[in-house]
């Protein structure tokens, strides 16, 4: 048995952020119904196509056990197969722009009319607020919750992540709120309304940077790369590679950086284990000398630290210093690069990345789901091909005969 089996998810949502959210549920094993405008389906299916006329990764990628229906929620038998699929559903999710499913005439009361139960969860890049009604995609985001202005050199612009805190990072809440709501219904046989702004969303992983604001009045951050020389202003800067946490931590090069964009490793300079690190980049003297050998005093001079790590680091390769390191236990570990996470044993062996196979495209690479439950195992399968489970679904989950089911393909309904 699978942990979400029973549960029916009505799924309205496109690109990546509800796709994340909806995928997570499939994994733990609802039911998702992936509702899509005929003709066209999830803009994504055409995004960023490797291979002409075949469903992109970037749509694979975010669909894997669901089922699609076509659906055109603008057509009076359009609006009628999407009030039947909410009577029978447990949850509703999308991620439209502001206002667009009160235009289709399915507002949050109107549904609640239709199914009292039904959990109503949306992504929406504003909460209520001056910026409500714009539409966002992912770097906005990273932008409006503060990760770009925290992100990047002292010296350089704002940066983006490469990891999709905004989009996929706003899924994962919406998720977390969708089974918690499905736990109170338990209790109170309601359902109610979950809702996740982009820009929230950012701003909660960004939590450490909010807490650096309110120490900046109380003088420099310490661990920032700005300290002692460097300036502060009035808001959180950025801190480079700096570690963010209570101990350093810096990116330094390893053997082969000259050629391998990725040849580096990140280290953390823990105070439990600095006797450890001193000696396996062979600065015994350290440990000795008033000059380095506490936290406080090295403090100030944690750039030659690091210049210090790095010239052993240089001497090996990523693996090789992570290797040594990691055995006298100094946290630290490789800068590894897309190629390499793809080819790790270790990541294949647990299920993290998938191999699954596509009828149009061929086998391809995913992510797995990171999430493991021991008693409600993932399973990773294809992606539907757009409208595939339309007929089986208006058939079996709604009872239609298959008269209806050609008036319905007749009015362009579905
Ligand atoms: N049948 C009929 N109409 C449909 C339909 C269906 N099955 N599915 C979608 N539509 C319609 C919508 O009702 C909407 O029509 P109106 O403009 O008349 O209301 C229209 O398609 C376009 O929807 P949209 O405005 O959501 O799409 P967009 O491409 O213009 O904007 C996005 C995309 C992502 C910017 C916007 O949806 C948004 O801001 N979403 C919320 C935030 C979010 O999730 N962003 C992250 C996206 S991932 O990077």
């Amino acid at each position: 048995m699978k942990a979400l089996e029973g549960v029916r998810i009505l799924d309205m949502t496109h690109v990546q952020s509800g796709p994340t959210c909806t995928q997570l549920l499939a994994w733990f094993g609802a039911d998702v119904i992936k509702v899509e405008r005929p003709g066209t389906g999830d803009p994504t299916r055409g995004q960023l196509r490797d291979i002409p006329d075949v469903d992109s990764l970037y749509f694979t990628m975010l669909n894997h056990n669901k089922r699609s229906i076509t659906l055109n929620t603008k057509r009076d038998q359009g609006k009628e197969i999407f009030t039947r699929l909410i009577q029978c559903c447990d949850v509703l999710v999308e991620n439209f722009a502001p206002g667009a499913l009160d235009r289709m005439g399915f507002s949050w009361e109107r549904i609640q009319q239709i199914n009292p139960r039904i959990i109503s969860a949306s992504v929406k890049g504003f909460g209520p607020g001056p910026y409500e009604d714009s539409k966002v995609y992912e770097n906005v985001a990273q932008c409006a919750g503060g990760g770009a202005s925290t992100t990047g050199f002292d010296d350089g612009p704002p940066t983006v992540a490469g990891a999709q805190i905004g989009d996929s990072g706003t899924g994962l809440h919406l998720a977390l709120g969708i089974v918690t709501a499905l736990f109170q219904r338990e209790k109170t046989d309601r359902g109610q309304r979950v809702e996740c702004a982009m820009q929230d969303g950012v701003l909660n992983l960004c939590r450490v940077k909010l807490r650096d604001q309110q120490r900046l009045a109380h003088g420099p951050l310490k661990e920032y790369p700005q300290y002692p020389n460097g300036t502060f202003h009035d808001a959180t800067p950025r801190a480079g590679n700096a570690s963010g946490g209570g101990q350093p931590g810096w990116i330094v090069k390893c053997k082969g950086w000259e050629e391998d964009p990725n040849a580096y490793l990140y280290v953390i300079v823990q105070e439990a284990a600095f006797k450890s690190l001193a000696r396996a980049i062979h600065r015994e003297d350290w440990l000795e000398d008033p000059e380095w050998n506490t936290a406080s005093v090295r403090l100030p001079k944690l750039e030659q630290v690091f210049d210090e790590i790095e010239k052993w680091t240089l001497t090996k390769t990523k693996f090789e210093a992570t290797q040594i390191l990691s055995a006298v236990d100094v946290p630290c570990g490789p800068v590894l690069s897309m190629k390499e996470l793809a080819e790790d044993p270790a990541l294949r062996a647990t299920g993290t990345v998938v191999e699954v196979d596509h009828p149009t495209r061929g086998p391809y690479l995913s992510v797995g789901n990171p999430i493991k439950l021991s008693d409600s195992p993932s399973q990773v399968k294809r992606s539907p091909l757009l409208g595939e489970h339309t007929d089986e679904i208006l058939r079996d989950v709604l009872g239609m005969d298959a008269a209806a089911v050609a008036a319905a393909k007749s009015e362009g309904a579905v």
